[in-house]
């Protein structure tokens, strides 16, 4: 046997890089699948500084952190067109950093400066970027479901090729306004992909407490939808989930439905003692952290190497500490702008007093 260096042992050539990558899963490329393995950490490093930077009372309100479910947002937007429209409830932060929002700029947010993508206005649970099509961060459990609906009912109606990505918990299922935004999309073959995040836990009631069923997806039968669960502790899987989902929807078909199981590491808010969990379950789940096993597939796959990974690592670190500077640095807004944005079309306060004053004093009745 001729002994070319590029040939192994049994004379077959060694597997390209490319040739392995031309295997992998739902027609993705090694580019893709590391760009989702850099958002799952750019998120991950975003939020253990948001935890710190909260410690330090530099974030006011809540702080609801993602940690855990990565996963979910990125292998959900990274199966989505870019200007495909993202809603999600007020855990929020990874929707926002898979969509491509500006770091700074949303850390900003957090800290309340007037630098923030919502200008301070909105905090942790409100981050938007209307020119990357996402709308928020919604704070009451359910809210955004129709919301959602009522966006891909004008995506229909315009003729957009366009569907929309509604995130929510296993929580909001229970709400009546989940029920009323699954019936009118499926009445109105609307393209919506409903994303429920069963994370087994709706603040600390369990599933079991809150839920008849354990599986979501049982809850779009009843609206004939076709609903699929995948595992939201894999990138993998959630990006071939919502990839089906979408094409599904695109094409006329309705509305879809996927469930992620998944976990959240860390408890409901930053103020959760989370005394109705056990310490051995948080272990278990983390075994399963979507990052490290990401990671593996890359290096199993030749995707990338172990320095590569530890280099966008390190880069993600940077990155945040610059965000924070970035942060602590920024303005507070101006006091006298609060209401500035409440309304797409401000009332004009001297017409409003000048209406006022006629409600108060009306003309006196013709006789
Ligand atoms: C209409 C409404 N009811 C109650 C609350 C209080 N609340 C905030 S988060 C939450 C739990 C929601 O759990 P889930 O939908 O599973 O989302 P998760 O926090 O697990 O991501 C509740 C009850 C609220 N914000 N809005
Ligand atoms: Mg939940």
């Amino acid at each position: 046997m001729p002994t070319n260096p590029k040939t192994n042992r049994t004379g077959s050539r060694p597997t390209s890089r490319r040739a392995v990558a031309r295997q992998l899963p739902h027609g993705l490329t090694a580019q893709q699948c590391r760009e989702m393995y850099h958002k799952m950490v750019q998120i991950r490093h975003f939020e253990d500084h948001a935890a710190e930077a909260y410690a330090q009372a530099k974030v006011g309100g809540f702080l609801h952190l993602y940690i855990g479910e990565e996963a979910v947002a990125v292998g959900a937007i990274a199966a989505a067109r870019e200007d495909d429209h993202i809603l999600g409830h007020y855990r929020d932060h990874g929707y926002a950093l898979a969509r491509g929002c500006d770091v700074q700029a949303c850390m900003a947010e957090l800290f309340g400066r007037e630098t923030g993508i919502c200008h301070g206005r909105g905090g942790s649970m409100h981050l938007a970027d209307a020119k990357r099509h996402f709308w928020g961060g919604h704070a009451i459990v359910g809210s955004h479901i129709p919301i959602g609906a009522g966006m891909a009912y004008a995506m229909q109606y315009l003729e957009e090729p366009l569907v929309v990505l509604d995130f929510f918990g296993d929580g909001a299922t229970g709400n009546g306004i989940f029920h009323e935004g699954l019936n009118m999309a499926a009445l109105w073959n609307l393209p919506v992909v409903f994303i429920c995040e069963n994370n087994l836990y709706g603040m600390g009631a369990t599933l079991a407490e809150e839920s008849p069923v354990s599986d979501m997806m049982i809850k779009a039968e009843g609206y004939t939808m076709p609903a699929v669960q995948c595992d939201g502790m894999d990138v993998l899987s959630v990006y071939g989930a919502v990839q089906q989902a979408a094409e599904h929807c695109r094409s006329g078909k309705g509305p879809f439905f996927v469930e992620a199981l998944t976990y959240r590491f860390r408890g409901h808010s930053m103020a959760d003692p989370e005394l109705y969990r056990d310490k051995e379950e948080v272990r278990r789940w983390r075994e399963l952290d979507p990052i490290p096993r990401f990671g593996d597939f890359l290096v199993q796959h030749r995707i990338s190497s172990q320095q590569e990974l530890a280099q966008v690592n390190e880069e993600a670190e940077a990155e945040m500490l610059e965000a924070v500077r970035f942060a602590d640095a920024s303005p507070w807004p101006d006091p006298s702008t609060a209401a500035r944005g409440v309304y797409a079309n401000p009332i004009d306060p001297e017409a409003a007093q000048e209406a006022l004053t006629l409600a108060a004093d009306p003309a006196p009745a013709a006789s």
